[in-house]
């Protein structure tokens, strides 16, 4: 394995982009003041007080904490590229308050400290102890790089030796792991911030433990005189524990557990080199992308336990596409990148990117969903209220929900952007996403600055100005979107053969830069029709439209209800059309569909002469911005 490429850390990338900007911006005055105000008013914050006793109501839930910590997390991102001292005031006070809360021994867990004290440890499976302190540990390591404010991350560290106390392999130590896995990646992280290896060995310790026999959950299970009962089937494959995990072909279970886990199993594979591990994690990957994710970057597809399914089962109107999966998508997307630059796997993280996670939060910062579907028939969700009272998945964006895991997920991915532009390697620097903003980055002592103009994901070209500090030889490698059939590129007005310099996905420009050499990347982006393999059944007969990295769909607000009964003919043209006022600013696509023809229908509920229809207008936006007019159907797969 060569030796992985480094993410350019959030201080050195500035973002000054028209699509993004305006996003993080909301991020900042939006949606962190009032992921705060919920936090504190649901009583996620006081609880860290301690100050809960038996009898009390409203006791602290057993994954509070980790609401908490991904707001700190993601507040540190915003700190570390726009300072707010009234914002760092606020975090600090939060930070002091969670340290407050940790015990002698260094342990760290609301609800295990004040409901269930002693429950500590006694269902991994279940009771996110481990989750909870991963969440806790990114929030220090992203407080530290933000603030140089150490408290936090003096806290975690003792509690993570106590948990190296606690779990290994040495007599008298649990061989325990995580139900709902994230502590492994925190703890490369821990391990990267701190140099201590010990982090690291815990981490690759969970890693290595999953899944082997005797099953642990079993042996806890019996511990606390519990047979499983009806959990999940008794089915290991829901926390990806029913393989040790290099021995998994397939992505299974809960799909926020399992990319945290092939996260950190791709981290530990990144520090140990570790090649067994590394293929499992390909082969992972493969699963998920080539027969497991939605056309968005969805992936889960069941409500039933949040889950993957199988291969090619994507149903539109039940996807459950939980908005963390798919940032989950992202995280293992860019450690593969970091691990082998492959185009596939920037692809996957854009396409999710774009799609899947933009479409968690609503355009004005304060309105989330959970769950992410394709297709919506808004009726039967209506009146399934009306006669069952069933609410569980309405398809209207909420301001928080009771287990609240997206919205500050969300937020501190989209506050950490930056990370996911560039990676550096020993001689060469990869640009993985093109977005408007400038780099200054550090490659073998020699500072380059880049300079990157563009009007992406809505305009085709994209202008990179070239700052070394001195003329120097090395490479800049310039993604090729797998979306882009012809992308043509030139350096100071001179044209480059793609083919000549095209590698895995990405164009190599090898040659000594001087300051100021300017290169000119052109994507095509013609509106395309997106069909899904023949297996997929739900996509049958239907074609997704796609343009540049972004998907579409038709929603009521343009297109009336019943989108089902619209019919979009092969052939038929299609056109796209700036709308500055609309959605927040899109690219539309318009074109003339078909529906039924009401005319010889009144008092008839079947008709052997029903298939007469007329042309219609059709309107598409981009999914990610669906839901933002009240509520109505929606759809992604349009008949052909
Ligand atoms: O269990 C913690 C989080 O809550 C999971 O990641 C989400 O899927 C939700 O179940
Ligand atoms: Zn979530």
């Amino acid at each position: 394995m060569n030796s992985p490429l480094r993410s350019v850390p959030l201080c050195h990338v500035t973002i000054s982009d028209a699509f993004w900007s305006p996003r993080q911006e909301a991020i900042r005055t939006v949606t962190l003041p009032a992921e705060y105000r919920q936090l504190a008013d649901t009583g996620r914050l006081g609880a860290f007080r301690l100050q809960w006793r038996p009898g009390d109501p409203d006791p602290p839930h057993i994954f509070w904490d980790s609401d908490v910590a991904k707001w700190i997390e993601a507040a540190a991102y915003s700190l570390a590229t726009d300072p707010d001292p009234a914002l760092e005031r606020q975090v600090d006070e939060v930070v002091d308050l969670i340290a407050s809360a940790q015990q002698p021994d260094g342990y760290l867990n609301v609800h295990f400290t004040v409901v269930e004290p002693e429950k500590r440890w006694a269902n991994l499976r279940d009771w996110h102890e481990l989750y909870c302190a991963g969440h806790l540990m990114e929030a220090a390591v992203a407080y530290q790089q933000a603030t140089g404010k150490g408290t936090l991350l003096a806290a975690l560290s003792r509690y993570a030796d106590y948990i190296a106390s606690v779990f290994g392999p040495e007599a008298g130590q649990k061989r325990g792991y995580p139900g709902h896995e994230e502590i492994e990646l925190a703890l490369v992280k821990l391990y990267r911030q701190t140099g201590e290896e010990r982090y690291l060995s815990l981490a690759r310790f969970f890693v290595d433990e999953r899944g082997r026999q005797p099953h642990y959950y079993d042996q806890e299970a019996q511990a606390r005189g519990d047979d499983h009962g009806t959990w999940h089937g008794r089915d290991y494959r829901y926390n990806q524990s029913h393989l040790p995990a290099r021995e998994q072909e397939t992505a299974e279970g809960h799909a926020v557990r399992a990319m945290y886990l092939y996260s950190g199993m791709a981290d530990v594979a990144a520090e140990t080199g570790d090649e067994s591990l590394m293929a499992a994690c390909r082969r992972l990957w493969a699963n998920v992308t080539e027969r497991r994710m939605y056309v968005t970057g969805g992936i889960g597809s069941s409500p039933e336990g949040e889950r993957f399914t199988w291969d090619y089962h994507l149903p539109n109107h039940t996807a459950y596409t939980e908005t963390c999966a798919a940032i989950g998508l992202v995280y293992f997307a860019q450690r593969m990148l970091n691990l082998e630059p492959k185009g596939e796997y920037a692809d996957v993280l854009e396409r999710a990117l774009y799609n899947g996670v933009l479409s968690g939060i609503s355009l004005s910062g304060d309105r989330f969903f959970y769950v992410n579907p394709l297709a919506v028939d808004y009726q039967a969700h209506f009146h399934e209220m009306d006669l069952f009272g069933r609410s569980a998945v309405v398809p209207e964006r909420r301001e928080w929900f009771g287990c609240a895991c997206c919205p500050p997920n969300i937020a501190r991915l989209l506050s950490s952007l930056g990370e996911y532009v560039y990676s550096r390697g020993d001689d060469e620097i990869y640009l993985h996403l093109y977005i408007d903003g400038q780099a200054d980055l550090d490659l073998y002592g020699l500072p380059v600055g880049l300079v990157q103009e563009t009007a992406y994901p809505w305009e085709e070209r994209v202008r990179i100005t070239v700052q070394p500090e001195r003329e120097a030889e090395f490479a800049l490698a310039l993604r090729l979107p797998g979306w882009c059939r012809g992308p043509s590129l030139a350096v100071n007005g001179e044209p480059v053969a793609v083919g000549e310099v095209a590698r895995e996905g990405y164009a190599y420009l090898r040659r000594v830069w001087r300051v100021g050499d300017v290169i000119e990347l052109d994507l095509p982006m013609p509106v395309e029709r997106v069909y899904a393999h023949p297996e997929v059944r739900a996509d049958a007969g239907r074609v997704a439209l796609r343009r540049g990295p972004l998907v579409y769909c038709l929603e009521q607000a343009d297109n009336g209800p019943n989108l089902e009964d619209m019919r979009l003919p092969p052939g038929a043209g299609l056109r796209v059309e700036w709308e500055p006022d609309r959605l927040g600013g899109v690219m539309v696509i318009r074109g003339e569909g078909r529906r039924r023809d009401r005319a010889g229908w009144e008092g008839v509920l079947y008709h052997t002469d029903g298939n007469a229809e007329v042309p219609v207008p059709l309107t598409a936006v981009p999914y990610y911005a669906w839901a933002n007019r009240g509520p109505g159907d929606m759809l992604v797969w349009v008949r052909e």
